[in-house]
């Protein structure tokens, strides 16, 4: 690593397909760019009057990861074919990946000011209209089936790009979430890696409380996935789960990520009430400030 933008630097063929030699920006670049994108997400919702800051903000280090260091893709060439796919299950945390796509160059970043707007396309839910975006979703527990579907094709075509779905907590509550789960190993689609965004916090309350989930790991792990536990926060330990993907045969993965709903703002980290309400410009002004940005 090295550096404080994604380096592309050249273009090589890699197992019938063309991979760019990416250079991951440093951590503290990293860390850095994390603090921004909570900025524009928590500006993005303030403008809209409506949106998801909770979930969003706990998954801003797992996309800037993906995006700016492991997956292969050219926001130039949204159809790109050898792409690798990134899978927003989780859809109502959308300002995440619109903030995500916007610095990679997908669109304009005045856009992300339109969100949620008549007429814009950037609407509440994660929509297939948006350039990087690969499948509308808001409907949750759908992502990783459609995933697993992208993958097997990936493995009957003989293409080797990967494929990357983010799962909330709540999310995983639902069945179709663990047909998914037994379809991905029976079918030994190791180019597939789900990462749970585990801030224990729901819509309503405290997953543990509503429908609780544990012990996670060792669900995943039975249902046949290599699980790698990792804080979700740090870049280093979520990179290194994202090399070790790259490395397992046979099995597809599964990234626990520990998280905090809210993340970086102490009045929304860890409250259900944050799940879908936007900030008034007074709050999204303490935000701010407490993000380390000037009033
Ligand atoms: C099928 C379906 N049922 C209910 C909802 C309403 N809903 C939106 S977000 C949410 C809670 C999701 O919790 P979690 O997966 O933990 O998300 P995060 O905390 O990461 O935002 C619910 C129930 C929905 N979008 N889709």
């Amino acid at each position: 690593m090295g550096g404080g933008e994604t380096q592309v630097r050249s273009i090589e063929t890699y197992k019938g397909r063309h991979v760019m030699e990416r250079k991951c920006p440093d951590v503290d670049s990293l860390k850095e760019k994390a603090r921004q994108f909570r900025k524009e997400i928590l500006e993005m919702i303030t403008e809209a009057g409506s949106g998801h800051p909770g979930g969003s903000l706990s998954a801003v280090e797992i996309l800037i990861s993906l995006y700016f260091c492991k997956m292969q893709h050219k926001p130039e060439n949204p159809a790109w074919p050898v792409r690798d796919r990134f899978i927003m299950s989780k859809g109502h945390a959308s300002p995440a990946l619109y903030v995500t796509l916007a610095n990679c160059g997908y669109f304009p970043k005045e856009e992300l000011r339109t969100f949620r707007k008549l007429g814009s396309r950037l609407q509440g839910h994660v929509h297939i209209g948006v350039p990087g975006v690969e499948l509308s979703t808001g409907s949750l527990a759908q992502g990783l089936s459609v995933a697993n579907g992208i993958a097997l094709g990936a493995k009957l075509r003989k293409v080797s790009f990967r494929v990357y779905c983010l799962l909330g907590d709540g999310e995983i509550q639902e069945g179709q979430v663990w047909e998914a789960a037994m379809m991905a190993p029976h079918h030994r689609l190791d180019n597939i890696c789900a990462i749970l965004d585990y801030n224990g916090v729901q819509e309503n309350g405290p997953v543990a409380a509503i429908k609780g989930v544990e012990p996670v790991a060792d669900k995943w792990r039975s249902f046949g996935w290599h699980v790698v536990e990792v804080d979700g926060h740090n870049f280093e330990e979520i990179l290194a789960a994202l090399d070790e993907f790259e490395t397992v045969k046979g099995k597809p993965t599964f990234v626990v990520a520990r998280t905090i709903k809210g993340k970086g703002v102490s009045f929304m980290e860890g409250q259900a009430a944050w799940h879908g309400k936007a900030p008034s410009r007074e709050q999204l002004g303490k935000a701010l400030l407490e993000l380390g940005f000037k009033a």
